[in-house]
This record gives C-alpha cells, structure tokens and sequence, in this order.
C-alpha cells in the first residue's frame, strides 16, 4: 500500500504512495518501511496527494514545499484540509494514525517556534472539520527533519477506532498555553480493534509526565521514562481490548527518534535493560518538538486479541 524510505532514496515512480524522509537511521543500513495488503488495492493521486485504499484502510501521503508568503500555519492547515476532504470524499472518514515530518521544528519563523505554528494550522483545519474533536484525535508523530518538505503520512478506516489516554500524561490536546496558543491535536494511542485483527498505534512517546518535560539533560533517564509510558499505554490499551498487551511486545515494531547521535549507544542500551524488545526497534535520528526531548518512541502492535 505504500513505501517509507529512512535515510536512501527511492525510485522515482512507485505505482503507490511513498515518503522519502531524511532521518539517517543509527546503527546501520538504510531502512524501508513497506505497508502491506492482502486485498486489491486502490490507487488515488491529487496536487500533492497520493492515496491508497482496499475496502477497510485507507493511506496515503502528502508533501508539500514551503514557499514565501505561506507560512508554517497556513500550510499545515492547508494540507490537512485537503487530507480531510478526500477522506470524507472517499469513505474512510476515521483518522487512525498520522506522521508529521518538517524542517527546522525548533527554529522561531516570525515569532513562533515552527513546531508551534504547525500545531497552530493543525488545531486550525482539525478543530473546524473532524466531528468530535478533539476526541476522535488519533495517535500521531511530529519529527523534525533536517531539510524538505512538509511530508504527512496519513492512516484512515471505514470503522471508527477507538483513542486512548496514558493515565501518567495529560492528553496533549488539554495541555496549557504555555506550550503554544494551540495545543497538539494528537491521542497517545489507537486502537483499531476490526474484525481482520487488532492493531494498536502508539504516538509519539517522550519524557513527559503531566504534561512537563522530565530529566532535563539526561538521555538516558529520558529513554527510561519515555518506557515507562510506552508501558502505561500498553496496559490502558490491554483492558480496553481484554489481552495482555504487554506480553506480546514480540508482535510489536518500535521507532525510536534520537535528536543527538552521540546519544544512541545509551539509548540503545537502555532499551536492553527494558522490557521492550531492542531487536525490535528501529533508532533514527531526527529532532523532537521540544527542545529539551532528546529521544521519542512510537509503536505499532499487531495483537492477538478477542474479537470487538
Ligand atoms: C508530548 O508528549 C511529546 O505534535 O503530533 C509527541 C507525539 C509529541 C506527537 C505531535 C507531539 C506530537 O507532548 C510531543
């Protein structure tokens, strides 16, 4: 259904959506990220858009250049705009999981943080057109990279998923001001539980409890906290679908985001020390939407689990 690319290019025309991103993985070789499906498959491209559907998913990927005159807002707003419209269009009207990836996320542009004004055009275009929002806001990624495009990869169901909480961090879209005048408009994990499987999508998962940034300055204090919440999300996502979660990690795919490549041989090695599956993870290195972060974690699990 579609192609991710860390770190090497692709070839230019694959006859489904692909993502080329900049984020050297650490440790080793280029890594390809191919989305399977066992049924035939729909291909769809418009302006930017380019999407995939088989009857019960839908994803697709938009990029889009930032040009003078637009800001960081008014393009992420745009975009999702877009993405909005044709999911509706389409059938898929229910967000499972969305990856953000755009340049310079902690640099000001004109007064604001880059992260700060993406999340501004995200509430922008999401709070007016999502029913329910914010909680039909499902888990997501925001990684900064260091050139490009806006790229958003985008994972959408005819069903209506179901969004968890972590109980050790406040839902992002509650968090104060003073984070940003929007807060991010992202769930801490999806749980698609169909009749085909269950899969359980995990945002992006740092060093945060409440909602403040914890071990300032220390990588590997970090990783261990930002365990712990993976952790937590596991157990929430295990009672909402009646299986242990936790004891199926070997199921499980892991994407680690390390700002600082000096700092992957401790973060690699915290993970030996966890109970998450090393062998499993993917380190790639790529900055974080605050500036203290230096390491993220998101997963996807693939479970054995009691039919919904
Ligand atoms: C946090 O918990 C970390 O803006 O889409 C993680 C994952 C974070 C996704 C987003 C932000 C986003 O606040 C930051």
């Amino acid at each position: 259904m579609a192609i991710v690319s860390f770190g090497a290019p692709l070839p230019a025309a694959l006859p489904c959506p692909t993502l080329t991103l900049p984020l050297a993985p650490l440790g080793g070789w280029p890594v390809i990220e191919a989305w399977l499906s066992d049924r035939p498959v729909q291909p769809m491209a418009d302006h930017g858009i380019s999407l995939v559907m088989n009857g019960e998913w839908l994803i697709g990927t938009i990029s889009v250049d930032e040009r003078p005159g637009w800001s960081l807002d008014s393009l992420t707003d745009d975009a999702y705009r877009r993405i909005l419209y044709h999911l509706n269009r389409l059938g898929y009207p229910n967000l499972c999981r969305i990856w953000n990836y755009f340049p310079r996320i902690n640099e000001e542009q004109d007064g604001l943080e880059r992260y700060r004004r993406f999340c501004v055009g995200r509430h922008r275009a999401l709070a007016e057109l999502l029913p329910d929002f914010p909680l039909s806001l499902p888990a997501a990624t925001a990684v900064g990279t260091p050139y490009g495009p806006l790229q958003i990869m985008f994972l959408a169901s005819t069903r209506p998923p179901t969004h968890l909480d972590n109980p050790r961090q406040l839902n992002a879209y509650e968090y104060p001001p003073a984070y940003g005048p929007r807060s991010p408009s992202f769930a801490r994990a999806t749980l698609c539980r169909f009749p085909q499987g269950t899969t359980l999508f995990i945002a992006g998962t740092a060093s945060v409890v409440g909602h403040a940034s914890q071990h300032i300055g220390a990588p590997v204090d970090q990783t261990h906290e930002s365990i712990r919440n993976v952790t937590a999300v596991l157990e929430r996502a295990s009672s909402a679908c009646g299986a242990n979660l936790l004891a199926q990690t070997n199921h499980a795919l892991f994407k680690v985001y390390i700002r600082n490549p000096d700092h992957f041989s401790a973060i690699q090695a915290a993970f030996h020390d966890s109970s998450l599956p090393v062998r499993h993870c993917v380190f790639l290195q790529g900055d974080l939407c605050r500036r203290e972060l230096f390491t993220e974690i998101e997963g996807l699990l693939v479970a054995k689990a009691p039919h919904a």
